[in-house]
């Protein structure tokens, strides 16, 4: 990273280094003063995003996000107006509603070095706009609604720094909002939306802050008005994101079908005396390759018993020819998140006790996928892995034979401590307001993970087991006939595993 030139020879480009520039060239000009977003218009890109001009590679004609066009956007600002006018009507309120959605800001990992930029996943779902410190209001009054999206104003010294910003003209029709304005004005604009109507209702989340100075400017603002108040919009956004879309669903396919592609890849070129931090890498790079912008997550990569710390993302381990791997990887590919476990032999063969215990997961895994079928809720499948795998773990002496049903439960989930399913989507651990309890429905994803981790520690497990961590993860779209697995090409029976994994393909 280059530091600002402007800063470190301390003295002013605009003075001096245009000047000599202007000598050179009568036509230099302004780029702040050409309105649209092609690539004629610019040499690089006009806008604060990828457009179909500019990045037709990326986005088709109509195109607001890759996959993602202005009428999908339309549709979800209208189920967000519906459910906003429902839960008014619910609670008999008549009242102005605003709705104020922020975008992330920019995160700094230390002086000038940002953090990867990743929009707040609300925002984008209803915006379509990837820019920082932007914010969409949604007013609704009786019977109308308008959004209005705040961008931030062009300025080109930050703009020959960080890269061009959409105008304010631009963004109305690029995302097509009703109204657009410089974020300078929101607080003018909210102050005076609240002096309308003393009784507005601001459905804005003051628990999780996204941008800190948005943040105190309408507490400070709520605070000197009377009658106002904050209520979450978090459990609507969610309960609209909750069910996928068909352009959401093709996202989805894609993103799974890279990351099963990437971890298949990267089981082929494992062999021993690699590191976890090498087939890190190798799963990093076959996701970009194919495509996806980064992975989803810091992935796991855990050799032997590694694998019994379930958040393991060190990856800084040999894996010894023995051992397992437990990769959890998943891509992000525009802005859709897949999130896949697969568990191998290093060295391509399996011991007996590994061999085992990974039928079992299996077995276990492949029925709950089975058991989808009969639309249970998260919290019941759960249910169902304790008990499928605490008579599983029975059978090979893992669990005493003699307790009751009860017992058994609470014993499967000594070894399998985490839940065996999440709601996925554009977040890994998507729509988190909305609670396991519920029935699952045609146009969710969801993912299906049990897992058996032995640690050296347990008392009741035979010594040749200990040590051993097994996941197996995919992700599961629910369709009216069951479930359909978007991961399905990612290899996962015995032989298969133990054909790729002994290839040591060099990579
Ligand atoms: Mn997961």
């Amino acid at each position: 990273m280059f530091n600002s030139i402007k800063h470190s020879l301390r003295y002013n480009t605009s003075k001096f280094g245009y000047q000599v520039l202007a000598a050179f060239s009568a036509e230099a000009k302004s780029n702040l003063t050409r309105p649209e977003c092609t690539r004629n218009a610019y040499p690089h890109t006009a806008c604060g995003q990828p457009t179909p001009a500019t990045h037709p590679h990326l986005l088709k004609h109509g195109e607001v996000l890759p996959g993602i066009s202005l009428q999908e956007l339309g549709r979800r600002r209208s189920k967000l107006v519906e459910s906003v006018t429902l839960e008014t009507r619910a609670k008999n309120v008549h009242r102005q509603q605003i709705v104020i959605i922020p975008a992330s800001t920019t995160v700094y990992m230390s002086d000038k070095i940002p953090y990867v930029y990743r929009q707040n996943t609300d925002f984008l779902y209803f915006s379509g706009c990837r820019e920082p410190d932007s914010v969409l209001v949604l007013v609704c009054r009786e019977n109308q609604s308008s959004f209005t999206l705040f961008m931030r104003p062009r300025d080109e010294h930050s703009e020959l720094w960080d890269g061009p910003r959409t105008s304010i003209e631009t963004a109305i029709k690029m995302f097509g909002v009703d109204h657009a304005l410089p974020v300078t004005e929101f607080e003018q604009f909210l102050a005076s939306l609240i002096q309308e109507d003393k009784r507005s209702i601001v459905w804005y989340d003051h628990v999780d802050a996204i941008q800190p100075i948005l943040h105190r400017k309408l507490c400070q603002l709520i605070k000197l008005t009377d009658n106002q108040m904050f209520a979450s919009p978090k459990m609507l956004f969610h309960q609209i994101r909750l069910i996928k879309s068909t352009c959401e669903i093709e996202l989805m396919r894609q993103s799974c079908q890279i990351a099963s592609d990437a971890i298949a890849k990267t089981i082929q070129c494992s062999r021993p005396e690699m590191s976890e931090h090498q087939l890190f890498a190798t799963v990093d790079y076959e996701c970009r390759m194919r495509g996806a912008e980064h992975l989803a997550y810091p992935p796991v990569v855990a050799g032997g018993g590694n694998a019994n710390v379930i958040h393991y993302i060190s990856n800084n381990q040999i894996i010894q020819s023995g051992d397992l791997v437990l990769m959890d990887a998943g891509c992000e590919y525009h802005g859709y998140s897949s999130d896949i476990t697969r568990t191998w032999p290093i060295n391509g063969k399996f011991t007996p006790e590994q061999r085992v215990l990974y039928e079992i997961v299996l077995d276990v895994q492949k029925h709950l996928i089975e058991s989808l079928k009969e639309m249970p809720s998260l919290d019941e499948a759960f249910h169902y892995m304790c008990s499928l795998l605490g008579k599983r773990l029975q059978e090979i002496g893992l669990i005493p034979k003699n307790i009751d049903d009860d017992k058994l439960v609470a014993a499967a989930y000594e070894y399998c401590p985490h839940h065996v399913s999440h709601y996925l989507g554009m977040d890994v651990h998507d729509t988190g307001k909305i609670s396991r309890g519920i029935k699952i429905q045609p146009g969710m994803i969801i993912t299906i993970e049990p897992g058996v981790y032995v640690s050296p520690k347990n008392p009741f497990a035979p010594s040749h087991y200990h040590g051993l961590g097994i996941r197996i993860e995919d992700d599961i779209l629910v369709t009216e006939n069951g479930a359909e697995i978007l991961t399905k090409s990612c290899p996962k029976e015995v032989a298969d595993i133990e054909d790729l994994a002994s290839q040591n393909k060099k990579c």
